[in-house]
């Protein structure tokens, strides 16, 4: 097919993109949560709209569910509904930050009493991965200050560092966890996790079973994030991307829409050092909300966007990249990189999903499928992401 070797066609064929379940729910800015029609109006009907673009992509077969957001009461009838629908439960995300007692922070809270309530999440969001089968436990912080003497920076480290270790123990063995980072928001002054270097360093501390969850909005303007994700590949601490896109700052839009060359860029750094294989560790999910777009759509585009850009990055040609780069001719070397960026990979993923038994062009398929028809009448007062609720 087209230019692909046969082995860079299986790798193509064998990844795979994690839906967050948030997506798929109303969503909007601090402002104002925008409301559209079909919307899930539980977590139920949010596995339904992932098994949904599973079934028209082929390539997201697992949704990551946030907790409390995604609370029921039976977590393992939610499992079984998602296996029946053909997907499973990928990563749990913790949320310690929308509780009026995290208002100064969570784990990293001067109170104790409130750094053991958020432990406490933590070991409730441990008990739905072993009811719903889910490998990972995402943690993302809103912890930090806004004026400079708030509080002890390096308090702060300590007593999140003992949160950790505490979260960490209470894993299964079959269980990691996934540290997240970003760079400011909600605090202005300083952050408790800002960057890699601070999630790596509480990783390195944890143990093998905690690694760096690198989400592309989370970073200041012209932020080399390619050089982010070699990185922590060389050291075997790269356990997730949450892929969106920013111009701004964490802007939450479609992935590879805001800079598909910097997604091709992440991309390549994964295929060179192999890690795009299912057992290299790394989980590729998105992390985005549609704000004014079809989340459904929005989600298939975001799916496709990253396989675009993954197939671009299979298609460089390894052999004369190495050889350029070893006599250091730079612009041979740039050009192979380019030559490969600048191809139309859309007719090649067509053919693969042709081959595959899936509509060449899935977002086609979706919107003659009469689905957003059916969930707009069906579903009367669907729920917000969360952030509105
Ligand atoms: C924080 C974040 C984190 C949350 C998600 C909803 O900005 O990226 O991953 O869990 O958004
Ligand atoms: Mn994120
Ligand atoms: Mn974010």
């Amino acid at each position: 097919m087209s230019d692909l070797s046969a082995e860079a066609l299986s790798l193509l064929q064998t990844q795979t993109i994690e839906l967050p379940s948030w997506a798929f729910g109303n969503s909007g800015t601090r402002f104002r949560v925008f409301t559209t029609a079909g919307v899930p109006r539980d977590p139920y009907e949010k596995i339904d709209d992932v098994a949904q673009v599973h079934r028209l992509t082929g390539v997201t077969p697992r949704v990551s569910l946030h907790i409390p957001w995604d609370r029921v009461e039976d977590y393992e009838a939610l499992r079984a509904h998602a296996e029946n629908q053909g997907v499973t439960i990928g990563t749990i995300n913790s949320n310690v930050f929308q509780d009026e007692d995290y208002k100064l922070g969570s784990l990293a809270n001067p109170d104790e009493r409130i750094r053991r309530k958020a432990v406490a999440h933590h070991l409730e969001c441990i008990d739905v991965m072993r009811a719903t089968g889910s490998p990972t436990l995402k943690i993302w912080l809103a912890d930090g200050t806004n004026y400079p003497g708030q509080d002890s920076i390096r308090a702060r480290q300590d007593r999140l560092a003992e949160a950790l270790s505490e979260i960490y123990a209470a894993l299964d063995e079959d269980q990691q966890l996934v540290l997240e980072y970003k760079l400011f928001e909600p605090s202005f002054y300083h952050t408790d996790v800002p960057d890699w270097g601070t999630s790596l360093v509480h990783c390195l501390a944890l143990g093998e079973r905690a690694k760096v969850v690198l989400d592309t909005g989370h970073h200041a303007p012209g932020t080399n994030i390619e050089f982010i994700v070699a990185q922590l590949l060389r050291l075997g601490r790269l356990g997730a991307f949450d892929f969106n896109s920013r111009f701004y700052a964490d802007d939450d839009l479609i992935v590879g829409a805001a800079d598909p060359f910097q997604l091709f860029r992440i991309m390549h750094e994964i295929v060179s050092a192999g890690a795009l294989a299912p057992d290299s560790g790394v989980g590729f999910m998105l992390d985005q909300c549609h704000n004014l777009e079809e989340k459904i759509p929005g989600e298939i585009r975001s799916a496709l966007n990253v396989q675009e850009a993954t197939a671009k990055a299979l298609l460089v040609d390894r052999e004369a990249l190495a050889a350029a780069q070893a006599s250091g001719d730079v612009l041979s070397a740039n050009a192979v990189l380019m030559d490969a960026y600048s191809t139309d990979v859309r007719p090649l993923l067509a053919e693969l999903r042709d081959s595959q038994g899936l509509a060449p062009d899935p977002m086609e398929a979706f919107l003659g499928s009469g689905y957003l028809e059916k969930i707009r009448a069906e579903r009367v007062g669907g729920t917000a992401a969360g952030w509105g609720a």
